[in-house]
């Protein structure tokens, strides 16, 4: 077929045999025009030539299209529609079941220079990658539509924004996209000023012979996420799930943004960002980097069990931070929509999520109940007694599997959060007050702890750890050096990141940048269950840490930071044993040696690159460690 006939409008969709009363018309190329487009087209043209799809749709963003894309999808054995007396609006997707998480082994950054990605990414060398992607995406889309789906991260034209155009062989993607992002033609309308705009690449790698029947999750088992920092690329091959697919997010918004942010000194930050107002009505702003599955958008929906206290939801997963003129770091969440983890979401530990997932919602591998609803581990205390399982077969509660899928989940707009602070979309974001770090980890961090100054606090954010979880491919359990959250998402190399942190502070008031925590709802006693309640009950923790903030506190020094006094933090109507909040607090000299020997040799993977002051930092702590030995 020739390009100038792909070009053109589509036919209307005939498969489903349903009549419709006026021929949908959606997916031409678009009217906007201005200098900007010519690039545009040109690039798609481009894309068109190698992937070679059967027909070319621009995206528009509108309700309708989208109509449209999901009823094709439930016409195709590609989504299934919820009985819309539970969940309006909402479809369930079952992915292949090889294809269930971000890949992070299949995942590179093409930097020119090796050691500009470092030791903590897959390099792949720019030149030999683009040939190889190019065979792979050689024909990848024939017989399928290609999408062309233009977004902004952040508010249509806002300061701290920035636009992308994502080129997908999947409506799956794109529906999500619609949720995730700011879809639609007022971002063509920015291309075509001349705005700068990152190009985003994706097929499912699974092209359809004329004929040939459709998977219900098409997929290739060779997969490649691959990143050109320098020409501000994604290339995403082989999957259709979450950060491997909606190339807005994990792929632009932290990778390629922490590149940008780099060159243009601010910081893209895997952090949930939330409005806590205290029982005087004061506002207070905290963005909070936690790996991945370790409680973001919990926190970021946090109900407080103290009384007089809110907390007012800006973002979930991702933050973007930059140094205002006044002093303070100002802070917007780019993404528009959650694509939250089912498992563990429920009544007792998220309700705001719970309500939030009321209707118009993309449910990814969890559990499909008779009546026609969702389920998922967590979802109920008690399982319902048959469901179908996230592979689709019949399941009950003795079969002694997970219904859903540990890393199923949910996408869902932001709007529809019960608690999303009126100004959630802000073009110029929020001042902050407070930055936590947080991981996963059953020993040795306790449930919280200050850091002495920006500096300390960007030595801790540089040693957060945690243990393994389902959102990524590998052996869940196991601890790993996350740092700042960000291991599998810095663009480039971590050390330079490291000293990127360093530098922001320098830009900051000493009196209004943002103090820094470091917190761990997950520590465990000798019979392997949690010490601390979590969820509602971590407002407990952040009541101290605004107090700490406002000086109304004090605080105990210890080798790691500044302790919370026993007496200050509120454990008014919870329950929680002196032994267990002893144990919790507990910092053992002799075990933080070793993570100190864990930090030194982490550090030393980056050969020498790691900034004179955070090697400074690790010194103090072994000194601090030694003393409190010999105390
Ligand atoms: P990503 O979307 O992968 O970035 O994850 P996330 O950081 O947003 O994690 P999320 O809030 O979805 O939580 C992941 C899991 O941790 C869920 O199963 C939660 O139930 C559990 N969790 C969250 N907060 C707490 C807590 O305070 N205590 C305990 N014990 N578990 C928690
Ligand atoms: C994460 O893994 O941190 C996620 C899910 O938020 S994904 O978008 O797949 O990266
Ligand atoms: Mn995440």
């Amino acid at each position: 077929m020739a390009l100038a006939d792909i070009f053109t409008r589509p036919a209307a969709p005939a498969a489903s045999g349903r009549t419709v009363a006026v021929a949908p018309t959606f997916g031409g190329r678009p009217t906007v025009e201005g200098e900007g487009m010519a690039a545009l087209y040109t690039w798609v043209e481009e894309i068109a030539a190698l992937t070679q799809p059967a027909r070319i749709h621009w995206v528009d963003g509108s309700r309708a299209e989208n109509d449209a894309l999901l009823r094709e999808q439930v016409d195709e054995g590609k989504l299934i529609k919820l009985n819309p007396e539970w969940r309006p609006g909402s479809y369930l997707a079952r992915s292949h079941p090889s294809d269930v998480a971000r890949t992070e082994g299949r995942t590179f950054i093409a930097s020119e220079r090796e050691e500009d990605a470092g030791p903590t990414n897959n390099w792949a060398d720019p030149a030999e990658i683009r040939g190889t992607l190019r065979g792979l995406f050689e024909g990848s889309m024939r017989g399928r539509t290609m999408y062309v789906v233009p977004f902004s991260m952040g508010a249509v034209g806002g300061p701290l924004s920035h636009i992308g155009v994502q080129v997908t062989d999947s409506a799956y993607a794109v529906t999500s996209i619609g949720i995730m992002t700011h879809v639609g033609t007022a971002v063509l309308a920015q291309i075509a000023a001349g705005a700068d705009w990152v190009k985003t690449v994706h097929s499912v790698g699974a092209p359809l012979a004329p004929g040939e029947a459709d998977a219900a999750w098409p997929c290739n088992d060779e997969k490649y996420i691959v990143h050109f920092p320098d020409t501000l690329e994604v290339w995403s091959f082989g999957s259709g799930y979450g950060g491997n697919a909606i190339l807005a997010k994990k792929c632009f918004a932290l990778r390629i943004a922490s590149v940008i942010g780099r060159n243009e000194g601010w910081l893209a930050e895997h952090m949930l960002l939330i409005r806590v107002i205290d029982p005087a009505g004061r506002a207070y702003h905290v963005a909070a980097a936690f790996p991945s599955a370790c409680g973001k958008t919990n926190l970021a929906m946090l109900r407080p069990t103290i009384p007089g206290w809110r907390v007012e939801t800006l973002g979930d997963d991702i933050s973007w931070l930059r140094p205002g003129e006044d002093g303070r770091l100002w802070a917007i969440n780019p993404e528009a929509g959650f694509f939250g983890v089912a498992p563990g979401t429920g009544e007792s530990t998220n309700v705001t999520a719970v309500e939030t997932l009321w209707g118009n919602t993309i449910f990814t591998n969890v559990a499909l109940r008779p009546d026609g609803d969702v389920w998922w581990e967590g979802l109920t205390d008690e399982a319902p007694p048959h469901l179908t399982d996230w592979e689709g077969n019949p399941w009950t509660p003795d079969m002694g599997r997970p219904a859903a899928h540990p890393n199923s989940r949910f996408t869902v707009s932001a709007a529809q959060c019960p608690q999303i602070a009126p100004d959630w979309n802000a073009p110029q974001g929020v001042p902050l007050d407070v930055i936590l770090f947080g991981g996963r980890r059953a020993t040795n961090v306790p449930l919280v702890v200050e850091a002495t100054d920006w500096t300390h606090g960007v030595f801790m954010g540089s040693n957060i750890s945690s243990e393994r979880t389902a959102a990524a491919e590998g052996l869940v359990g196991e601890l790993r050096r996350d740092p700042f959250a960000m291991l599998p998402f810095c663009g480039y190399n971590m050390a330079d990141y490291f000293g990127h942190w360093l530098k922001i502070g320098q830009q900051l008031r000493f009196d209004r940048a943002p103090r820094i925590f470091q917190v761990n709802w997950f520590r465990k006693g000798a019979d392997g269950r949690f010490l601390w309640p979590g969820f509602g009950d971590n407002s407990r923790v952040i009541d101290w840490i605004i107090r700490r903030v406002d000086g109304e506190v004090g605080a105990v020094d210890s080798p790691i930071g500044r302790l919370p006094e026993a007496s200050d933090l509120d454990l008014d109507g919870i329950d929680v044993p002196q032994a267990d909040l002893d144990e919790l607090f507990a910092v053992d000299p002799i075990s933080w040696e070793r993570e100190a020997d864990l930090t030194e040799e982490f550090y030393a993977t980056f050969g020498g690159r790691v900034p004179a002051p955070l090697q400074s930092e690790l010194s103090a702590l072994r000194y601090r460690l030694k003393q409190a030995q010999t105390a």
